[in-house]
């Protein structure tokens, strides 16, 4: 079985992610990561936080901290968030800790011995007021492409478009809001792109195939366009300095390297201080000279991250000339909005990870956003939509099941797996739909079809209540107690099932699950002998009544919540 290499776009320093960050990448990866560990493989889950360039800068003077400082609280603040929503990294690093600078720093050496490295005199944003440079996202103004009039520097989030700052029309600082804006001469090290381009190519070709069609999209759109040559420093404080033969590189004493050229390198680095913490190898995760070829290496991310992932990455890595691991099966995903309008810190439009918890347990917001992840396109939130989701499926469905089977076996027949009695041609129609549609959660989750997985997994719940229906063990126990017991087992059985597949959604109502029935945590998946997997639970076994898996939503509640963070209005 290959090992896979799991990452997710590392999320920004600036604050607390909202949903639409979660359900657009460190979700979806942490659904696959759980169910790739169940089924056995050797899975290692890497993210990180992404601290450099102007977005740390900007937030850690709006905190009034220095950005050290705020970085570090930031980072702690969102790894505490991230385990509460049961996102299972092995190893959730920092893009400013050292693996990553010595990484970032090798890699520009190597890159530099290849002749792909040059220094340019280029003309920048300079605003005179601030005195300073204004790269990227300090400065803002009309995007020369789609006429939004506030593109960033270094992209528009308006129409996607990479961004030069000096492409900006009628630019102003970010800092200041000054609109006294020179372009001056600085100098600044390039990554020689359109020497390489047909190497890139080359490499996207022979990927491109195993893509979803959104990532295989993006990646030819860049390419097509013609790559250009790209500053890879930037006139910063903070971040990875520039070095040349181990001491600062001259005339670069005041630079750092660029965020999007240090950030996906610290997929590396977070993997070295995994390495470093645990005293596991890292190198047969990355390097294909020490056993990464049989390494499956998959990341996830929002569809503004692509090209960075599909074209600049590969530029960085294929530069080098060296063997590094390179990714495999890249999924992209589409927008979450909110209220068809975007989710916003300053408008105090959407729910933030911080608050969603405050409000609910993960599992809710984990299911809604996996069974409406924003595959085909972008999706909508909204409280009514939400909901329906999880008062239906999680309440209804699999919460009532459960429930009602511990219930009726704890009256019946005590708190254990009843004996007695031998499967029918009920059971047999059951063990059929549940290995098929088992197998087809199955190849979901193994094709990353999230919203497709979840269905699948919401059709097993199903079957189990259409099962009592039919069986009705309260009927049959009035003329037949062991045909009651036979459907009680079974029925059992299928609940502690439930809490094995489910596990990579709900991992917390499923770890309840499994402890319940006295079933491994974290869970094996099933295999494909259903008749062995619903009798694993052997007669006499205890069986504890789990806690109130899924508390159901009010629609009081919906209305609070509506006008607290801004509902239908939006957008
Ligand atoms: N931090 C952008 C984002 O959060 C960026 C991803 C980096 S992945 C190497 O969407
Ligand atoms: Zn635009």
């Amino acid at each position: 079985m290959a090992r896979i290499l799991i990452t997710s776009a590392l999320p920004y320093i600036n604050g607390i992610k909202h949903l639409g960050n979660l359900a657009g990448s460190m979700l979806p990866a942490d659904v696959f990561a759980r169910f790739q560990r169940a089924r056995g493989a050797e899975t290692l889950y890497i993210c990180a936080t992404d601290e450099h360039g102007t977005p740390a800068e900007l937030a850690a003077a709006a905190a009034g901290q220095d950005v050290a400082t705020y970085c570090a609280e930031q980072h702690e603040l969102q790894k505490a968030i991230g385990d509460r929503f049961g996102l299972s990294w092995d190893w959730f690093g920092r893009s400013s800790n050292a693996p990553n600078h010595r990484l970032t720093q090798h890699f520009c050496e190597a890159l530099e011995k290849n002749g792909l490295i040059e220094e340019r005199t280029d003309k920048m944003v300079y605003s005179v007021d601030d005195k300073r440079f204004l790269p990227d996202r300090y400065v803002e103004g009309t995007c020369p492409r789609c006429g939004f009039d506030k593109a960033r520097g270094d992209q528009c989030d308006n129409c996607g478009e990479l961004l030069d700052p000096v492409d900006l029309i009628e630019p102003y600082s970010v800092i200041s809001g000054s609109r006294n804006i020179e372009v001056r001469d600085t100098r600044h090290l390039y990554l020689l792109q359109t020497k390489i381009e047909g190497k890139i190519r080359a490499w996207v070709d022979s990927k491109a195939e195993g893509w979803p069609a959104l990532t295989r999209g993006i990646a030819y759109k860049h390419l097509d366009e013609g790559l250009i040559d790209r500053g890879i420093t930037r006139d910063l404080a903070w971040g990875i300095p520039v070095v040349k033969d181990g001491a600062p590189r001259p005339g670069f004493e005041t630079k750092v390297f660029y965020v999007w050229f240090d950030a996906p390198i610290e997929y590396i680095g977070a993997t070295v201080e995994w390495s470093e913490a645990t005293g596991a190898e890292w190198k047969r995760w990355w390097r294909t000279d020490e056993g990464a070829t049989d390494v499956e290496y998959v990341q996830f991310m929002g569809k503004d991250n692509v090209a960075f992932h599909t074209v600049s990455f590969p530029a960085t890595i294929i530069g080098s000339g060296e063997p590094w691991k390179q990714v495999d099966r890249l999924k992209a995903f589409n927008w979450l909005n909110w209220y068809g309008g975007k989710f916003s810190t300053s408008g105090k439009r959407g729910v933030f990870m911080d608050a969603a918890l405050e409000l609910l347990p993960a599992d809710l917001w984990r299911w809604y956003l996996t069974a409406n992840a924003p595959e085909g396109s972008d999706t909508a939130f909204t409280w009514e939509q939400f909901q329906s989701a999880a008062n239906k499926d999680l309440a209804d469905v699999l919460g009532n099941f459960i429930n009602r089977i511990v219930r009726f076996n704890e009256s019946k027949f005590g708190p254990v797996v009843p004996a007695g009695g031998e499967p029918g041609p009920r059971e047999q129609q059951l063990y059929a739909d549940v290995a098929a549609q088992l197998a087809v959660l199955t190849t979901e989750l193994e094709a990353i079809e999230v919203r497709k997985a979840a269905q699948a997994v919401r059709a097993l719940w199903v079957l189990g209540n259409e099962y009592l229906q039919e069986a009705a063990p309260w009927t049959a126990f009035k003329t037949d107690v062991d045909r009651a017991a036979v459907v009680t087992r079974t029925a059992l059985n299928l609940a502690a099932l439930y809490g094995r597949v489910s596990a990579p959604f709900i991992p917390f109502a499923a770890e309840g699950i499994c402890k319940a029935f006295g079933e491994a945590w974290p869970p094996a998946w099933p295999g494909t002998d259903i008749a062995a997997e619903l009798s694993r639970l052997e007669p006499g076994r205890a069986v504890a009544a789990p806690d109130v898996l899924f508390p159901k939503i009010l629609d009081e509640q919906i209305v609070e919540w509506t006008e607290r963070f801004g509902g239908a209005e939006a957008g």
